[in-house]
């Protein structure tokens, strides 16, 4: 499929500026997750994930894929990382697998698993690589699950256990530390639509997953930090939240319940996470919608105290903005629990091959509110990207469409800066071709593409792109 980026209306200035130089020490990267491109899912000591468990099912995941092979980045991964210099990467950010490191959540310590840490990191270092590592990107032990997954309060404990452990190991080499990767996808479609693992569809699960997944933000940052980490992010999925009208020009909502929608479906998604984690309080529509589903019972009397730790950067992974209108009297069948009375619209925009609008300016738009609201954190894009269907030419990957979305959104990375964003880097989502979740390896989010045949690797135009903006710190037209 050949997908035409265009830019509708009028242009935004910055498009029209020329050169768009970032500043010295903006720190330019790609970013990966173990399940996603590891494989090896059951070497070393290596424990069942949810994943695991999840994509065994017939009928989840497209094609029956799953996460057993992936990128074979266990084995690889020096190579892999031989890739990144040679592309000028100066961050990695990769995720660590709980099942390596306990194999069922709690008790003893793998050794053989953190020693997979240990040469990635010192692989990374060696080649001038900042190592980025992320505590929790959704593959949560089988046997917590089994136990109650995240709807139970005793997850969160397990989880700063285990964020100690891998930061005894890794601590003296790795200075950035993330907690949780997109708790609110964790939660909500984890335990709240079932499209991800464990597959659960029950609204107050989800809702008391988003809340002790946060209680496990909050002590693995205790635990991080008593034990001298030097950054600590909190990673969310975020996207400014327009009405139709919204999302070519900035203009505010035409009614009264339009405006209303946006800033419910914005407390859902966004300061559901960010306002407990920053200010130690839930807003007012979340209360309202735990109340319509389980009530606030689970959380306790200090929980808010334990969430709200300092931290010094909110990173958000952002890939299209989320567009709704009030839908009054219309059927209350909520895509989430507490978007009742919401419509979710398609946005008048191209695609991506996930079906995602492409609308640049949306990033800037993110950066700014959350800037503006927010200004105790420093932001950090920890993931920004989009899937085609790349074809390899001659042994090449022409992927035009690509470049021209990470063009598009770069300079509106630079336009938030511009604006007073304190924006610290950007990490393009993603460095492999991997396994994308319920869409197994059919969405293709790589700057290299892999042949999943032969496990090669072939560096995608994009890549070669990127390689000579982080060089130049910034684009030229
Ligand atoms: C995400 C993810 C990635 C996805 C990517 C594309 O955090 O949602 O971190 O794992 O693959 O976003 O959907």
């Amino acid at each position: 499929m050949t997908v035409t980026v265009t830019t509708r209306g009028t242009a935004p200035s910055y498009l029209t500026e020329g050169r768009v130089a970032f500043r010295d020490g903006f720190v330019w990267g790609a970013a990966t997750a173990s399940y996603q491109i590891e494989g090896a899912a059951k070497e070393d000591g290596r424990g069942r994930s949810i994943w695991d468990t999840f994509s065994s099912v017939p009928g989840k995941v497209a094609g029956g894929d799953t996460g057993e092979v992936a990128c074979d980045h266990y084995h690889r991964y020096a190579d892999d990382v031989r890739l990144m210099c040679d592309l000028g990467l100066q961050a990695y950010r990769f995720s660590v697998a709980w099942p390596r490191i306990q194999a069922d959540g709690s008790g003893p310590i793998n050794d053989l698993g953190l020693a997979f840490y240990d040469r990635l990191v010192d692989e990374l270092l060696e080649s001038d690589i900042t190592p980025y590592a992320t505590l929790y990107h959704w593959d949560l032990p089988q046997a917590l699950e089994d136990l109650g997954g995240w709807t139970a309060r005793d997850t969160a404990y397990r989880f700063a256990d285990y964020a100690q452990a891998v930061h005894a190991r890794l601590g003296d080499r790795v200075r950035s530390w993330t907690t949780l990767n997109e708790p609110w996808v964790a939660a909500f479609l984890g335990y709240g639509n079932g499209v991800h693992a464990p597959g659960r569809k029950d609204p107050a699960a989800a809702l008391h997953a988003a809340h002790h997944l946060l209680l496990g933000h909050g002590l693995s940052t205790q635990a991080l930090r008593s034990a001298g980490a030097e950054e600590i992010m909190l990673v969310i999925n975020s996207s400014p939240v327009l009405t139709p009208a919204q999302v070519h020009a900035p203009a505010a909502p035409a009614n009264e319940a339009d405006a209303a929608a946006v800033e419910r479906i914005h407390a859902l998604l966004t300061r559901q996470f960010l306002d407990p984690a920053l200010r130690g309080e839930y807003p007012p529509a979340v209360l309202e919608t735990l109340e319509r589903h389980g009530g606030l019972g689970h959380i306790r009397d200090g929980d808010l105290e334990i969430i709200n730790q300092p931290i010094e950067l909110v990173g958000l992974n952002y890939y299209n903005p989320s567009v709704v209108e009030a839908r009054l009297g219309e059927p209350a069948d909520a895509a989430w629990p507490g978007s009742e009375d919401i419509r979710f619209s398609p946005a008048d925009a191209p695609t991506t091959a996930m079906g995602w609008p492409i609308v640049p300016t949306g990033l800037s738009r993110l950066l700014l509110r959350l800037s503006h609201d927010y200004p105790e954190v420093g932001l950090f894009v920890t993931e920004n990207g989009a899937a085609f269907d790349d074809v390899v030419t001659d042994g090449k990957v022409h992927d035009t469409n690509r470049v021209s979305y990470l063009e598009g959104h770069l300079r509106a990375v630079h336009a938030a800066i511009e604006a007073g964003a304190d924006v610290r880097g950007y990490l393009a989502w993603s460095l492999l071709d991997n396994f994308e979740w319920a869409e197994g390896y059919s969405r293709r989010f790589g700057l290299v593409y892999v042949d999943y045949e032969n496990q090669a690797r072939i560096p995608k135009d994009s890549a070669l792109w990127y390689r000579d903006v982080i060089q130049r710190n910034g684009l030229t037209l």
